[in-house]
């Protein structure tokens, strides 16, 4: 059934959209199946992501027809549609009247995604209008909290070198300590690996309390404050609530040092909220891990890395993996940098949509996945700033001298991103920075060629 006389309005102007600010806008590929029209197929998928299905229903009345979602744009060369929702489809809380990430995503990814005349829909980006913008959480904390805490400027506080504990499992309690000791006493803030939480080989109970002592043993001794980044991702929220508390109560008068981390993607948007709401003084990480089943460009389906880290602003998220931008492991390229800006700025441009934030704290970009000392300085040229947290497991781990001198070659790399200065000079004056080239030295050949005989190593 061609239902494109209800559910397509080729003839509505973007700009009326909005200006009347009454609809969540969302860009898609989209590619219908052979034999079906593209407008029709279009129109068939906006039916059955808002008040519709495959036939006309008889308890269909006028008002039903006013909160239709409508295709207002198509290019099918490009593959491209456009559908307007209005904001009244969403679901709302009973608690509170606050909108919900699932409700968008139950709508605008739900259904639609598996259609038998649809080949393939992938979102690509959305617009939201600022009546149902503010009605979600955004951040608590932000960046400023953490630069406050390691007594830096508020504004612009500079590069925050963390890492990830390695081995990614299979540490007990003691070495997981002592690994984050190491660390610490040349590095800002530990995150655990995302699949680390309460193994019985390494039960909660017993490391986070030695994890807190190390801290405090590194505090002690570099005179600096420490970050941790604490996992509490469960399936069950009262786990995630046990979990936290647990933390906050073993960290004791240091719990302002602590983040919790969430596997928001494969943990979704309730695993997200019950951290954002019932922690709300916590830094709120949010680990990606799995989303590149749906964001990465092989993908058809699903949404972008940006859609992703969009929603994770809305939802509250202080800071979210934004990847590393080609610079790292993970896929990714450098035009990715509209990621971050579009969750660390008040105003930005994503691939089809202005947004306005409207004073919604930032989500910083939390950059990890293969770096490494060598491969900040280029990282930073391409962002433009270096106002993120970084997290190089490998990196800080994998350094051939100890994890304090990893830690060290990091925050030597933002020195030397920062003065201007040329990366083989820079190494002539930092030993851990030069200690780099030698631990990594297959990145060493491809960015700094020539680096063995302009640094007197021959081996
Ligand atoms: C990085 C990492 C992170 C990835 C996730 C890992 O370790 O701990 O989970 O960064 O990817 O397990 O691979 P290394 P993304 O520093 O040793 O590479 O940040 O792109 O979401
Ligand atoms: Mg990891």
């Amino acid at each position: 059934m061609d239902q494109s006389s209800r559910y397509a309005d080729l003839s509505l102007k973007e700009e009326n959209l909005l200006a009347g600010g009454n609809h969540v806008l969302v860009a898609y590929t989209m590619k219908p199946k052979a034999g079906y029209g593209y407008l029709e197929a279009a129109a068939h998928f906006a039916a059955e992501s808002s008040t519709g299905t495959n036939v006309e229903v008889s308890t269909t009345d006028d008002f039903t027809k006013g909160v239709d979602a409508l295709v207002y744009h198509i290019d099918e060369a490009k593959e491209l549609m456009k559908i307007a929702y209005p904001v009244d489809l969403f679901d709302r809380n009973i608690i509170d009247g606050r909108a919900m990430i699932v409700s968008f995503l139950t709508l605008a990814i739900g259904n639609n995604q598996g259609m038998g005349d649809i080949a393939y829909a992938k979102m690509l980006d959305f617009y939201v209008p600022p009546k149902y913008l503010r009605l979600f959480d955004g951040p608590s904390k932000d960046i400023s909290d953490l630069w406050r805490i390691l007594g830096r400027p508020v504004v612009n506080g500079g590069y925050i070198a963390g890492t990830i504990i390695k081995p990614k499992l299979g540490l007990r309690p003691e070495p997981f300590a002592h690994a984050a000791y190491q660390f610490w006493l040349g590095g800002d803030f530990i995150k655990n690996d995302e699949p680390q939480g309460n193994q019985v080989f390494s039960p909660m109970r017993k490391t986070i309390p030695l994890v807190y002592d190390a801290m405090k043993r590194a505090m002690d001794e570099t005179g600096e404050a420490k970050l941790f980044s604490a996992n509490i991702t469960a399936d069950d929220h009262s786990e995630m609530i046990a979990r936290g508390e647990f933390i906050l109560e073993a960290f004791g008068p240091d719990a302002d040092k602590v983040a919790f981390l969430v596997d928001g993607y494969v943990g979704g948007p309730g695993m997200v909220t019950t951290a954002r709401r019932y922690f709300p003084n916590q830094y709120l990480h949010y680990h990606r891990a799995g989303h590149g089943a749906v964001t990465s460009p092989s993908a058809k389906r699903g949404y972008t890395a940006f859609v992703l880290a969009k929603m994770a602003r809305m939802q509250g998220a202080s800071g979210i993996h934004v990847g590393t931008m080609g610079y790292g492991k993970m896929e990714g390229e450098a035009s990715d940098k509209n990621i971050a800006y579009m969750i660390e700025r008040d105003s930005a441009d994503g691939p089809f949509f202005h947004q306005e934030w409207q004073g919604m704290k930032p989500t910083t970009p939390i950059i990890s996945g293969g770096m490494n000392a060598l491969r900040l300085p280029g990282f930073f040229e391409n962002l433009g700033h270096a106002n993120v947290i970084n997290t190089s497991g490998g990196g800080s781990y994998g350094h051939i001298d100890s994890p304090a001198a990893g830690a060290i070659s990091l925050r030597q790399a933002y020195e030397c991103w920062k003065s201007g200065a040329d990366p083989i000079e820079f190494a002539k004056e930092h030993r851990e920075f030069a200690r780099a080239f030698e631990s990594f030295p297959g990145d060493a050949d491809k960015l700094y060629p020539g680096w063995r005989e302009k640094l007197g190593v021959h081996k």
